[in-house]
């Protein structure tokens, strides 16, 4: 099970090819709206006011509404790129910003809206991931549930679930909403930008996802995460905090009535254990920036950047969407994988409980 995208920022549309998706899946361009809006610029005065109607176009795949095991080519036709933003800095390089890398592996490039290193390219592995997240939920009853954890130095001080969806930061405390508006207001008008970290959570997915050693599930969810624009760093489980933690603090003890703990994050040794899955997934501040910053252009000048236009002063505000996309495609994988080799092992004993889960009261 495959995906790739194609298209640039300000090209006449973007769009993606899922392939070795099952036949019979039903699907409809209506079920991708949910998601497509939950990642969209424009929806609240702390994105970019790009505003894209983001209408799929089914072009193959699907035949009266089911899908046919045929490659599934998905298609959104750019609306409101506005090319002129870009015309003063379309040989120079954003300090931060992949203009620099794609110059130098090209030699040439497509400067307008960051071309093909635009968050516009995420659109379509979010629409991806309506199809991975609806297999997964009916085959499996998985469920993928992306938030926030961490803007600049902000953390959530509770852990609501329920409240992600209420407002435009994927916030898991409720109570914290008016601090993020005016800390976002503040950076706004200061012309800054700032990073973000985002969570995802996987319930139901059974033991035995991930190949052992090339293929590894957490491997593969690092990969997808670490593909996404801006992500700087991916943690399972405890991540980095493992490194501070005592084998007897880290182990997950396992009773018969259930795992006590799930430090390691529903993996263990590339597999899943049937434990809630957690990744976490770092985003950098966005390098479009009003603030002048020092450069050189395509003829090696020496140069004041200024980016105006419309720009993300935190695109992990949006990401959450685009992880769960990402975690969905790996796992719909992972479970088509171990379905082809394991299909006829069934269940083994003993299955143990997991543990209360991230969120979980
Ligand atoms: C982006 C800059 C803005 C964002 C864009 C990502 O685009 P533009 O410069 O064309 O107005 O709106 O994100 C999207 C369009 C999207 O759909 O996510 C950038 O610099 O990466």
């Amino acid at each position: 099970f495959t995906v790739t995208t194609f298209g640039e920022s300000h090209g006449p549309a973007i769009g993606c090819v899922i392939d070795g998706c099952p036949p019979g899946l039903a699907i409809a361009p209506e079920e991708f709206r949910h998601d497509l809006d939950r990642r969209a610029t424009g929806r609240s005065r702390h994105t970019s006011q790009r505003r894209e109607a983001d209408e799929i176009e089914i072009l193959s795949g699907v035949y009266q509404g089911l899908t046919t095991g045929t490659p599934i080519a998905l298609l959104i036709r750019n609306t409101d790129a506005r090319s002129k933003d870009y015309g003063s800095i379309a040989e120079q390089f954003r300090p931060g910003h992949a203009d620099y890398s794609y110059w130098q592996k090209y030699g040439l490039r497509d400067p307008r809206g960051g071309g093909r290193s635009s968050a516009r390219e995420t659109t379509m592995r979010v629409a991806a991931g309506v199809i991975a997240k609806k297999w997964l939920a009916q085959r499996y009853g998985v469920r993928v549930q992306g938030f926030m954890t961490q803007i600049g130095e902000i953390v959530p001080r509770g852990y609501d679930l329920s409240a992600v969806e209420d407002n435009p930061f994927f916030w898991p405390d409720a109570g914290q909403v008016a601090e993020l508006e005016g800390y976002m207001d503040a950076l706004r008008k200061s012309g800054d930008s700032v990073g973000g970290r985002v969570d995802v959570i996987a319930d139901g997915v059974p033991p035995g996802w991930g190949e052992p050693i090339y293929g590894k599930l957490d491997g593969e969810l690092a990969a997808a995460l670490m593909s996404i624009n801006a992500v700087k760093g991916v943690e399972i489980g405890d991540g980095f905090a493992a490194v501070a933690q005592k084998g007897t603090e880290h182990r997950d003890e396992i009773s018969r009535a259930g795992f006590a703990s799930n430090h390691a994050g529903g993996i263990l040794g590339g597999i899943s254990t049937g434990q809630q899955l957690r990744c976490s997934t770092a985003f950098k501040p966005t390098s479009s920036l009003r603030l002048p910053g020092h450069s050189v252009d395509v003829h090696g000048n020496e140069i004041e950047v200024v980016t105006t236009g419309r720009h993300d002063p935190c695109v992990a505000m949006r990401a959450a969407p685009i992880c769960e996309a990402m975690v969905a495609l790996v796992l719909m994988d992972q479970a088509l994988r171990h379905r082809a080799q394991c299909g006829d092992v069934g269940e083994v004993a003993p299955r143990i409980p997991a543990a209360p889960g991230f969120g979980d009261a």
